[in-house]
């Protein structure tokens, strides 16, 4: 009887075991199954920003300081577009009959542009976009740009200025810049009036993702370069997680 009772008890505690093993190999199994599939599917781990604002806001300008201090990649599409235009490539002649009256280059011709710039930009720390996307349209190809390389958008961060102020940086900088569409105010006008109809729509884009915000663009360019800063590193602390 005793023997039968301890027999009975050995069976129980060899049969726990027997599935506290097959338990912990299956567990085992899985984790690593589970580790496997996140580790495929992850993200690589880039910071990508937007910097968003009306013609002649400071994005250019604050873009050269922040590429330097965070060491992303600057994408100006504004400044790829010069350069073709300097270099009087076919895609340059095209696009200049739109920039010199004020227009958008046509969707297509951006979209290439930006996808042969991230051939030839592998394995960086993240993208700077300054003036890019300008078009719902371009936003939504940035996104399946992004998602092929397995990243995404970050933050957009958006310069508001007045028009008034804006008119008067972008007159001033024609003095100098020869910029065709900066030396008449009715370009600049025309300009700005794209931006209402083609470009504002991003910003409303990127507010359903709440990766939006609004930095007040007036004032020094040290102070503003302080609250994109500030800014920045928020969203970098919140990316990281
Ligand atoms: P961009 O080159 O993108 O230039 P931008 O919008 O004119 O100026 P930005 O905002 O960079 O201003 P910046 O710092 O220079 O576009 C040019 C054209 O290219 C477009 O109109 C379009 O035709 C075409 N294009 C570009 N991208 C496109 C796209 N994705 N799709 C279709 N078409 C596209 O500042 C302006 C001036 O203000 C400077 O003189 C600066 O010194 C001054 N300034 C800056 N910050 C200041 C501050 N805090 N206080 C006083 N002045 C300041």
């Amino acid at each position: 009887m005793r023997l039968r009772f301890r027999l009975r008890i050995k069976t129980t505690v060899c049969s726990t075991l027997a599935s506290i093993l097959i338990l912990a190999i299956t567990f085992r199994f899985c984790h690593l199954r589970i580790i496997f599939v996140v580790h495929t599917g992850q993200k690589v781990h880039m910071f990508n920003l937007i910097l968003f604002g009306p013609p002649g806001s400071g994005k250019g300008t604050q873009s050269d300081r922040l590429v330097e201090k965070y060491g992303l990649i600057h994408l100006s599409t504004g400044n790829l577009l010069r350069e073709e235009i300097a270099n009087k490539t076919p895609l340059g002649k095209e696009a200049k009959k739109f920039i010199d009256h004020g227009q958008l280059v046509p969707d297509e011709v951006v979209i290439g542009m930006v996808d042969s710039f991230f051939d030839r930009h592998k394995n960086v720390n993240g993208f700077l976009f300054d003036g890019f996307p300008r078009t719902v349209a371009q936003a939504q190809a940035l996104d399946k740009l992004l998602t092929l390389k397995k990243t995404d958008i970050a933050v957009v961060l958006a310069l508001d200025v007045t028009e008034e102020e804006l008119v008067k940086r972008l007159l001033n900088r024609g003095k100098t810049s020869g910029r065709s569409d900066d030396n008449s105010e009715d370009v600049i006008r025309k300009r700005f009036a794209v931006y209402t109809n083609e470009t504002s729509p991003v910003a409303d884009y990127y507010k359903k993702s709440r990766k939006f915000k609004a930095i007040h663009g007036e004032g020094s360019v040290d102070e503003i370069n302080a609250a994109l800063r500030q800014a920045i590193d928020k969203a970098m602390a919140v990316h990281k997680d």
